[in-house]
């Protein structure tokens, strides 16, 4: 096996966004050496020679030929061990898992999340470090430094490798074992929760559907639910895992599952519905009729976990945008709250110093301490471990929660495909903006704080700026600021969120309508984008 040196030139922009580089698929297979550079990069960046990391994907197009690219150039630079998942299939959660479970040094997930995928969608590489989760800042600025200093990758001169055989096999310094991608996740799930609790609940004729859009996490979820947890046949939807997620968004919200939020919204719609994204690390959850907002469901599993550990939970952390429910419950439990900035990453640090136990997002990310990734079929399996204990409808948890701490109403606006100069010049003009509008009074509304959100790491002290606009007023509060999952110029997001002690059973979008008319020209929306209807609302 001869290792070959290619001579290549550093890449611009081979910088990681919220989670790892996400690019549109064209690209990726038009720009000479575009994985290869950044595959490379990371081998640099940590000293790959000698270490074990995992390697596996959502499925999506390019995951084939990028995972061979990876082992290759792994065998070239010398890594000891590749633990890949069968057919090179792993949810990002699974990965998470397999890393923690076998120590290793790391791990490479090829996904763009919830973006779609096929050769016009998108394509995307994320990488975690030992401790089961995104690279922190500090690696990814690494990596990117990397890209932009590389004159040459190595790969060895080699017939693809099967990954479609459970084996260990060796080329030259470098084991490759192929494993089954599914056993050691299940196995984690089964130590967290009741299986046979559910069981039961499943046999007394509740009725549940799980879409899994076509991605990963279709043979993870017929697997638990239809085989583990004797749900019927069929309960899994879009089960197979297809290149381009068979023309599906793989995105769990309102808008791109539009099958599932069919049938729950039905004539006789099932008890539970839930779905997830790509990699299997998002989960939205229904019941009949009904739409869980993500900010909500972390507030109900901080009470479940609560009540069934009451020394189990230590803190509980959320991204600034998700809504203050969480803050709520967890005063109320005597808990501290984090507020971090959006990205999974930011939450690594506080799960490692044991400062949380749960965290999440408004973007349908949940998690908890058993790994370092958002997991979406966890979340679900604990919603449906509540609805096993408790007996109570879906709609009746989250009620319970709004009785007992009163509700955050809250929306999102997306405006898509902006220009990405503009929309910086846009951020850049309203952080200047910010500090005048601190006492000002609209309408009902006075303002009491407004600023550039900065995260400050109480574990490691690390300081990091300009994570969102953010404009405090008396029971709400009005955030803008820039995805950094997108693969097509910048996504404007402005969230809102309004809070009702007592009048929680009122439409959001009725409630929350003066709210996005105040935040849509306080962010000078219009003004700037040209745009007055969003792309999507969440
Ligand atoms: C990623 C991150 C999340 C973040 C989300 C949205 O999720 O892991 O922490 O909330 O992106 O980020 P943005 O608002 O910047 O687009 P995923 O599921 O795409 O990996």
């Amino acid at each position: 096996m001869q290792i070959q040196h290619i001579a290549t030139q550093p890449i611009a922009n081979q910088q990681m966004g919220t989670s790892g580089l996400r690019r549109k698929v064209s690209e990726v297979t038009s720009t000479p050496h575009f994985m290869e550079n950044f595959i490379q990069a990371i081998f640099n960046a940590v000293d790959a020679k000698g270490k074990t990391f995992v390697v596996g994907g959502d499925g999506r197009y390019l995951n084939k030929p990028v995972l061979q690219l990876i082992l290759k150039m792994a065998i070239a630079n010398g890594v000891k061990k590749l633990i890949v998942g069968q057919d090179g299939l792993f949810s990002t959660p699974a990965v998470s898992c397999v890393i923690r479970k076998y120590k290793t040094d790391g791990g490479f997930i090829l996904s763009a999340s919830h973006n779609p995928g096929g050769p016009k969608g998108d394509f995307g590489l994320k990488f975690d470090v030992e401790n089961g989760g995104p690279c922190p800042q500090e690696v990814s600025q690494r990596i990117y430094e990397h890209t932009q200093s590389l004159t040459e990758y190595v790969i060895a001169d080699m017939p693809d490798i099967d990954v479609h055989t459970q084996q260990t096999q060796k080329f030259g310094d470098t084991e490759i074992a192929v494993i089954d991608s599914i056993d050691d996740y299940v196995e984690l799930m089964k130590a967290l929760f009741d299986f046979e609790q559910i069981r039961a609940l499943l046999a007394s004729g509740f009725r549940m559907v799980y879409d899994a859009m076509n991605a990963s996490t279709g043979p993870y979820a017929l697997r638990i639910f239809e085989q583990e947890l004797g749900a019927p046949k069929g309960t899994v939807h879009h089960a197979i895992p297809l290149e381009d997620f068979g023309g599906l968004h793989p995105d769990p919200n309102l808008t791109y599952a539009r099958d599932l939020v069919e049938i729950m919204n039905g004539d006789k719609a099932p008890d539970f519905g839930a779905a997830s994204d790509g990699d299997g690390d998002r989960n939205m959850i229904l019941g009949p009729h009904f739409f869980v907002n993500p900010s909500d469901s972390l507030a109900v599993l901080l009470h479940y976990a609560v009540q069934r550990n009451p020394k189990g939970v230590v803190g509980v952390a959320r991204s600034m945008p998700t809504s203050m429910a969480v803050d709520r419950a967890a005063k109320d439990l005597g808990l501290p709250v984090y507020e971090t900035p959006t990205g999974w990453k930011f939450f690594g640090h506080l799960l490692d110093a044991g400062k949380i136990t749960l965290c999440g997002e408004e973007s349908f990310g949940t998690g908890s301490c058993h790994l370092r990734e958002k997991d979406g079929l966890w979340a679900i399996l604990f919603w449906l471990s509540i609805l096993a204990q408790t007996r109570q409808s879906v709609q009746a948890i989250v009620e319970e929660l709004w009785h007992n701490y009163g509700r955050s109403y809250q929306m999102r606006y997306d405006f898509d495909g902006v220009d990405k100069q503009v929309a910086d010049n846009m951020i850049k003009a309203l952080r200047e903006k910010m500090p005048s509008l601190v006492g000002q009074t609209f309408g009902r509304w006075h303002v009491k704080k407004a600023d550039d959100f900065a995260y400050t790491d109480p574990v490691t002290g690390e300081v990091t700026e300009h994570q969102g606009l953010r404009v405090v007023l008396n029971g709400g509060r009005l955030l803008c600021r820039l995805s950094g999952t997108g693969t097509q110029g910048a996504t404007v997001r402005v969230y809102v969120e309004g809070f009702e002690a007592e009048q929680v059973h009122q439409e959001p979008a009725d409630v929350l309508a003066p709210y996005m008319e105040l935040a849509l020209s306080v962010f000078e929306v219009e003004k700037w984008t040209g745009r007055t209807q969003p792309s999507v609302i969440t």
